[in-house]
């Protein structure tokens, strides 16, 4: 069985994210959905297609006869979706021209056979190890799976922690690897200061293996990012993201100021490398403070 459970965690952001638009999703190319200003008449469409050496290419009749004014499909003639959108929005009889986006099946749960033990993902009150969940209470993870969508750049969480198992069945195929580093020579190859980061550090011991001291956080890796649909453990609530292992124990349990700081060092300098980290995890605690 998977050591990977969830809980809940920490997550401090190393700003700016990287944010999504809807205008990244996927679209068929060369065309675009166009909506006429409303009585508009249908000689005055024409004309107005025809000297964009445009026509219709499909016309929603019953959809234009309830809105009042006609919508279709129009197919580009060698351009481009953003060549078509340029020539057509300033016209003054156009309501709106848009991409004709992709949509896609939506599906209900992962195919992860262990999911239904991730209250903290779907909560229906179901048992997990003897003991009865409280229904609702969870991230609402099914409500943003179903609008998930593909990403082209590579987004990366580090986890300050106990190391983690970078060879699990269920992370192997997210951890992070560093581009400007070549694994195993001896050699700082990307001159950050640290010999053969090629996955993270252990900031604890001074050596680029980071093999779990613990089981903490390998833990925590599957929570954020255990790889999804893979039929596989578990999925992470962001299933795609790269973890970036950063540890700071010998024990897997306790892990000293200085080595958490490193850590955090560590990953700014990857940041401003220009490595996307848009977290890094910080589940722990003690009751001192620092004084500056
Ligand atoms: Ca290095
Ligand atoms: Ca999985």
């Amino acid at each position: 069985m998977s050591r990977i459970f969830t809980i809940t965690c920490c997550l401090f952001s190393l700003l700016p994210t990287q944010r999504v638009s809807a205008k990244e999703d996927p679209f068929v190319e060369g065309e675009v959905l166009i909506t006429f200003k409303s009585d508009v008449a249908i000689g005055t469409i024409k004309a107005t297609l025809a000297r964009h050496s445009l026509g219709l290419t499909e016309h929603y009749d019953g959809i234009s006869y309830r809105l009042r004014r006609v919508c279709g499909l129009v197919r580009g003639r060698g351009r481009t979706t953003a060549q078509l959108i340029a020539d057509l929005k300033a016209d003054s009889a156009i309501a709106d021209v848009e991409p004709n986006y992709l949509r896609r099946i939506s599906t209900t749960t992962p195919n992860d056979p262990d999911f239904a033990k991730l209250w903290g993902l779907a909560n229906t009150g179901q048992s997990v190890n003897s003991t009865i969940g409280t229904s609702g209470v969870d991230t609402r993870f099914l409500s943003a799976w179903n609008l998930s969508r593909t990403i082209s750049s590579e987004v990366v969480v580090g986890i300050i922690d106990t190391g983690v198992d970078i060879t699990h069945p269920d992370l192997i195929g997210n951890i992070w690897v560093n581009p400007g580093e070549i694994a195993g020579n001896g050699i700082d190859d990307d001159g950050n200061g640290y010999i053969d980061d090629i996955h993270g550090y252990d900031f604890a011991s001074a050596t680029a293996t980071i093999t779990d001291s613990g089981y903490h956080g390998t833990h925590l890796a599957g929570t954020i990012a255990a790889v999804g649909k893979n039929d596989t453990g578990i999925i992470g609530l962001q299933y795609h993201a790269k973890i970036l292992p950063l540890k700071v124990s010998t024990d897997g349990e306790y892990m000293s100021t200085s080595a958490v700081i490193s850590a955090c060092n560590y990953a700014v300098n990857l940041k401003q490398r220009g490595i996307n980290i848009v977290a890094v995890n910080a589940s722990y605690g003690g009751s001192s403070y620092g004084t500056s």
